[in-house]
């Protein structure tokens, strides 16, 4: 029977592993950013010539400023993005800390300093910075991974790593030419699940399938690309894939769904347990996910919760970590008075898709304040399944759900320059 045993679901984050692109230390360089008011903030008055001239004493860049009239306090707020090696930056921030009458600090060091928010992208080509800040390489398999003693799929799974790492933002999604038993497997998942989805799946998810036969070659006999499916759901949503290398971290992960980007596996599970497998793969993508991100309603749900997990506590990131899981992952829905699946976890899912719907589960209503602090197993089918009204409905409460993370700014999503604009109201 096929179970998702999903081992990935780790709330801990590789906080400290150096990682160098292109001879640049991009864990040092240009991910802080300062969002402050001089306390004396009228423009005429030359605070922000004062300020700049603290940044350059202490020989940091300063690679974006914005500035706006605040809310906050009267006057005028800015927005800076700094480049310059820790130690400076934080002697920088201090002093510039003592010309402010409203200063916070958004790093990727938060842990080191309690008033600092987290760290986040604001551009979607930010995106390519934590695209290899992985919490594991796609080769390096546990002990009880079907595919452990298999050279050959490790070496697959060495190639399809490195496709995503060397991936970024804007270029076209490497194609992959899968092989005679890769195919295989994609055709028993795609044989067992499609006999199912009709009675099953949701009405959006059946209305999104035979489109995804006809426009991205999902067939028995075929494993769909990436890019054809990317293409597919920017027409449809603005939503894009994004190939990852391996397990993000939830921080990370759903940052990317702030953007309409969703990151996916390109890899396939290993042949000898078709059924099974301990990690997302191709087939759990691309059946479970996919078809729900063409959905407009689905799309702007999941991305919500995105934007809710900008710069928003750890411990509120576990709580959309398990909103997502209980949704875009294990979610029902009850349509002209019938429960169906929309959660890719699910739909992905043979064996979990029919028991879902029997009588034995626990089934409770979506309410983003509980279903946030549930626990649930990952080894086992699920004992107990939140039910949404409509994704409309799902959506509407999990923004009210975001509205009450303690964060110092609101966040606002602008399309036309695909990035995320930092508010200082809600
Ligand atoms: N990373 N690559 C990848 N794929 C996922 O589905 C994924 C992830 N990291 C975390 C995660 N899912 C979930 O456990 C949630 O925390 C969001
Ligand atoms: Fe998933």
């Amino acid at each position: 029977m096929y179970q998702r045993q999903v081992s990935f679901d780790k709330p801990t984050r590789v906080e400290d592993s150096a990682y160098i692109v292109e001879g640049v230390d991009i864990k040092e360089a240009r991910n802080t950013c300062l969002l402050f008011s001089p306390k004396d903030s009228s423009l005429s008055s030359g605070a922000l010539a004062n300020i700049l001239a603290i940044f350059k004493k202490h020989d940091i860049n300063l690679v974006h400023i914005e500035s706006r009239s605040s809310l906050r306090v009267p006057g005028y707020e800015f927005f800076v993005e700094a480049d310059g090696k820790s130690g400076a930056l934080g002697k920088a921030i201090e002093d510039v800390k003592e010309q402010c009458s409203y200063f916070n600090i958004i790093s990727r060091d938060y842990k080191d300093n309690a008033t600092a928010v987290p760290w986040f992208p604001r551009r979607i080509r930010d995106l390519d910075r934590f695209a290899n800040q992985i919490l594991s390489y796609g080769s390096e398999l546990d002990s009880d991974h079907p595919g452990f003693t298999d050279p050959e799929y490790r070496k697959r799974r060495k190639y399809f790593a490195d496709i995503a790492y060397n991936y970024k933002h804007g270029e076209p999604l490497p194609h992959v030419n899968y092989t005679k038993e890769e195919i295989e497997t994609w055709g028993i998942i795609f044989r067992n699940l499609t006999k199912l989805y009709k009675t099953h799946a949701c009405r959006e998810y059946n209305h999104v399938f035979p489109l995804l036969v006809d426009n991205c070659g999902f067939r028995e006999d075929n494993i769909p690309q990436l890019e054809d499916v990317s293409n597919f759901l920017r027409d449809c949503t603005g939503f894009t894939l994004r190939p990852v290398a391996g397990l993000l971290s939830s921080r990370d992960f759903l940052a990317g769904l702030a953007f309409r980007v969703f990151h996916s596996t390109q890899y396939i599970r290993h042949p000898s347990k078709p059924m099974y497998t301990p990690e997302p793969d191709v087939c759990h993508e691309l059946m479970g996910h996919v078809p729900l991100f063409a959905d407009p309603a689905f799309a702007q749900f999941s991305q919500e919760i995105g934007l809710a997990s900008l710069g928003a506590p750890d411990d509120y990131i576990e709580k959309l970590s398990t909103i997502f899981w209980f949704t875009v992952e294990y979610g029902l829905c009850r349509q002209e008075g019938e429960l169906k699946a929309y959660g890719a976890g699910l739909l992905s899912s043979y064996g979990e898709l029919e028991y879902c719907l029997t009588d034995k589960p626990q089934l409770k209503d979506f309410e983003p304040e509980v279903t946030g602090v549930t626990k649930y197993p990952i080894t086992q089918f699920q004992p107990l399944y939140y039910v949404a009204d409509s994704f409309e409905t799902a959506k509407e409460k999990t923004i009210k759900f975001a509205n009450s993370i303690p964060r110092p700014f609101g966040v606002r999503y602008n399309a036309y320059t695909q990035s995320v604009e930092v508010l200082d109201s809600k």
